[in-house]
């Protein structure tokens, strides 16, 4: 079952060849895929010859291999993680239940929901990215983001494999309406509000990597824990994946982080205009980037209070992250004390599982924190990156709209306004990051902003030509 028959049209470890009218409407789909990703992928790169990774096996050991490949000529296909034996229902009201191999019908428009906003965001972040390739610092991180791209494109197959094989028609018009919305679209938007916002430099590619695919990773551990199992397989194969994406993001900062301390220290100075002037990042001006992303993303975890995230828990449709490590699978007693603008509320856990996920999210977001800090402290210098505090610019829920500082002080309205982008990017800082962002494509070669990684991809030099441009 671990192995891919990469021998037909579309690659897969489904058996597709044994479904005929499956096969036949993913093959429908497949050139309106592709067509997409001419035109809505990274521009001005289909010809290139990329050094890219590509599943071959969804078991443990070596599920990958690496080589040249034309990014159109990617083998997108369907990949399940292998079956659990006998799997049971894990949490919530059905548990200890079988798994379930069909949609129940009670579910199904809850489950294609679910299905759709996670399909969405795939195909969405490939949009917002499609123009970095003309800016990149290094070669190395060409191929990174080329490879982040296509994962992303299968992670949109995956999805709609779901789609077409449990939910008949109302799927496949969902398959296409995955390619009809666009992000940033005045009228067809993307779902979710990140997945709407621009990603026109790198420093917002990394924090993007960092912030919004660790939101990925949590998601997708939550739908791995659901009772429908296909949905399970299929999100367990997509987070093998999307480490690599973090890292990216993880990396990516460092680096930034890394050059500037750099600069700092042959300029002697900690002044952020000096620094600015030597092509560099400067700290504070990373700390805008950390707190726009950071936020964004908070909000991609829905409302505090869920009567959604309840049904969906209860139901067992989607599950806390590593739901094994909790004691409580069932929660309909337990409480969670929110915090509200008004004070400290009681919840019924149930209702409060986004927030008891941000938290978790939040704490491993500390990770990459607490090392680009030690960097900082190493060089001598008294500043540390944080985390922006979870009331901050929220959109959605309970502190939607309230004036939080970063540090979690409610201020004034009239304050907060005009104190905003002494937090977040302004237009100045924005053009400023632009004004970096120049394309440096000699093998071994990195832009100026930016140090080189600590080794390359698959055990190769840094130096190697990963993107060979036609
Ligand atoms: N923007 O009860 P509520 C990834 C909507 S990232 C716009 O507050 P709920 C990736 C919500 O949809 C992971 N709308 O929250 C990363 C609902 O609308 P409907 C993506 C929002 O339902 C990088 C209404 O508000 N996967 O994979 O408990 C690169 C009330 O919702 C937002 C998923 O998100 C927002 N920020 O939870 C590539 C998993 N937040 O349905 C890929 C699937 C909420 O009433 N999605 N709304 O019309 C879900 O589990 C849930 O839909 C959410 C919201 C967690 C998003």
């Amino acid at each position: 079952m671990s192995g891919i028959n990469y021998s037909e049209k579309i690659p897969n470890n489904v058996n597709l060849a044994n479904d005929r009218t499956l096969q036949r409407a993913l093959e429908h789909w497949q050139p309106h895929f592709l067509d997409w990703w001419q035109h809505l992928g990274p521009r001005d790169f289909q010809t290139a010859d990329v050094y890219l990774r590509t599943a071959t096996s969804v078991d443990a050991e070596g599920w990958a291999t690496y080589g040249a490949v034309k990014m159109p000529e990617y083998r997108w296909g369907i990949f399940l993680a292998d079956p659990v034996a006998d799997r049971k229902i894990g949490f919530g009201d059905n548990m200890g239940q079988p798994a379930w191999q069909q949609v129940p019908g009670e579910f199904r428009s809850t489950l294609r929901r679910l299905i759709v906003t996670q399909g969405d965001t795939e195909p969405a972040s490939v949009e917002q990215q499609r123009l970095l390739g003309h800016t990149c610092p290094s070669l190395y991180d060409l191929r990174n983001l080329f490879q982040v791209n296509v994962e992303e494109g299968r992670h949109l197959w995956a999805m709609v494999y779901l789609l077409h094989a449990y939910f008949g028609r109302d799927g496949r018009e969902e398959a296409e309406e995955l390619l009809a919305r666009h992000s940033g679209d005045a009228d067809k938007p993307r779902i979710l509000t990140t997945f709407n916002e621009p990603i026109s430099d790198w420093l917002s590619f990394y924090c993007f990597t960092y912030f919004t695919d660790r939101d990925g990773k949590y998601q997708l551990k939550s739908l791995a824990e659901s009772a429908f199992d296909p949905l399970s397989r299929t999100c367990r194969f997509m987070l093998t994946e999307e480490a690599h994406h973090m890292f990216v993001g993880e990396t990516g900062i460092g680096r930034v982080v890394k050059r500037t301390l750099e600069v700092m220290k042959e300029l002697g100075t900690e002044d952020p205009a000096k620094i600015r002037a030597a092509g560099a990042v400067d700290l504070p001006l990373l700390q805008k980037y950390l707190n726009f992303w950071c936020s964004s993303s908070l909000d991609l975890f829905g409302s505090e209070v869920s009567s959604n995230s309840a049904a969906n828990f209860a139901n067992g449709l989607k599950g806390r992250p590593d739901e094994s490590q909790y004691e409580d699978h069932v929660l309909r007693a337990a409480q969670f004390k929110l915090e509200t603008p008004k004070g400290v509320e009681d919840v019924p856990m149930l209702n409060a599982l986004n927030e008891v996920m941000r938290a978790s999210y939040l704490k491993d977001c500390e990770i990459g924190l607490k090392r680009w800090n030690r960097a900082i402290e190493r060089a001598g210098y008294s500043l540390r990156l944080q985390l922006p505090s979870p009331h901050f610019r929220r959109s959605i829920g309970a502190w939607v709209n309230a004036p939080v500082t970063p540090e979690s002080r409610i201020i004034p309205r009239e304050e907060y306004d005009k104190r905003l982008y002494e937090w977040i990017p302004s237009e100045q800082d924005r053009a400023f990051v632009r004004s970096l962002m120049q394309r440096v494509s000699e093998p071994g070669k990195m832009a100026g902003w930016i140090a080189p990684p600590e080794r390359g991809i698959n055990n190769l030099p840094v130096e190697y030509e990963y993107v060979h441009l036609a």
